[in-house]
């Protein structure tokens, strides 16, 4: 028996093994949940639908959510196919490289405009056209990061995308909750993945945070799936609009210093 068996969850941002998204995707199975999988086009038959197959799923589908269309065409699909969704899970984010360094005051009007449309509209659009499919008991849920609540060094936009994705949580769980529906976001501490390989000074800040978090450890994407799971479950019944962190404590830290 498991916590999430009968639940059917869909998750937005498969990359590879390494995506939290797949650490969640995983963890929702593990638990009883059937899972489908939407990324990128050019990601979808070389990287995710292998992935999907490890998950004994069937539901793969493209979806490049700055386009409407392509939104709305992917949940008719699960409409068809899977009929009623339980579980929507948004791990997507992006923002220019140019604006992940240097002075956030150089942030162009079209690079401010791609991160927010990416990273925080897309939260939006995918409530909107997935709420048909959404029963009474359902659970959408988003992945968040600290440079949301705090300056974080050469996050910048994305920063500012977050702050944004965090209110858009809030004002869906009170837009939703009415229909027994509920939004969270999981704030989750450094993870290497695909989207922070690369990133200016990461490796810098990933070292810093596990010795400083409370736990003195870095969290891992399996840590992000449990939590997913307590958020997809029943366990959290009573829990919406709320930003739950998984960062080894490292938020509740005012000043941190070094052992
Ligand atoms: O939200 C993120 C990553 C978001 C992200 C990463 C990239 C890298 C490549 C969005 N867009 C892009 N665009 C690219 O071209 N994180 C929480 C990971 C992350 O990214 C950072 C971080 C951390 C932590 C960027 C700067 C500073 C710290």
């Amino acid at each position: 028996m498991g916590l999430l068996d009968g639940r059917k969850a869909l998750v937005f941002g498969v990359v590879n093994d390494h995506s939290i998204a797949w650490g969640i995707a995983r963890a929702l199975r593990d638990h009883g949940a059937a899972v489908g999988l939407s990324s990128l086009e050019s990601l979808v038959e070389r990287r995710v639908r292998p992935l999907a197959e490890e998950l004994g799923s069937t539901f793969v589908e493209p979806c490049d959510v700055q386009d409407d269309a392509q939104v709305r065409r992917v949940f008719a699909r699960w409409g068809e196919e899977q009929g009623p969704l339980d579980i929507l899970v948004h791990c997507l984010a992006f923002a220019r490289r140019e604006d992940l360094e240097g002075m956030f005051v150089e942030t162009s009007r079209e690079g401010f405009a791609l991160a927010l449309d990416i990273s925080a509209y897309s939260l939006v659009a995918l409530a909107r056209e997935a709420r048909p499919l959404l029963r009474s008991g359902s659970s959408i849920m988003t992945l968040t990061y600290y440079g949301a609540e705090k300056v974080a060094a050469n996050y910048n936009v994305m920063g500012v995308a977050k702050a944004a994705l965090e209110a858009s949580v809030r004002y869906l769980a009170a837009d939703l909750g009415p229909q027994g529906i509920r939004v969270n976001a999981i704030s989750a501490g450094p993870v290497r993945t695909a989207a922070a390989s690369g990133v200016t000074g990461f490796r810098t800040m990933y070292r810093a945070s596990r010795e400083v978090a409370p736990l003195r450890q870095n969290i891992t994407i399996e840590d992000v799936g449990r939590t997913a799971v307590y958020l997809a479950s029943e366990l959290s019944w009573a829990v919406t609009g709320e930003v739950v962190h998984v960062d080894g404590g490292f938020n509740i830290l005012g000043v941190p210093t070094p052992e």
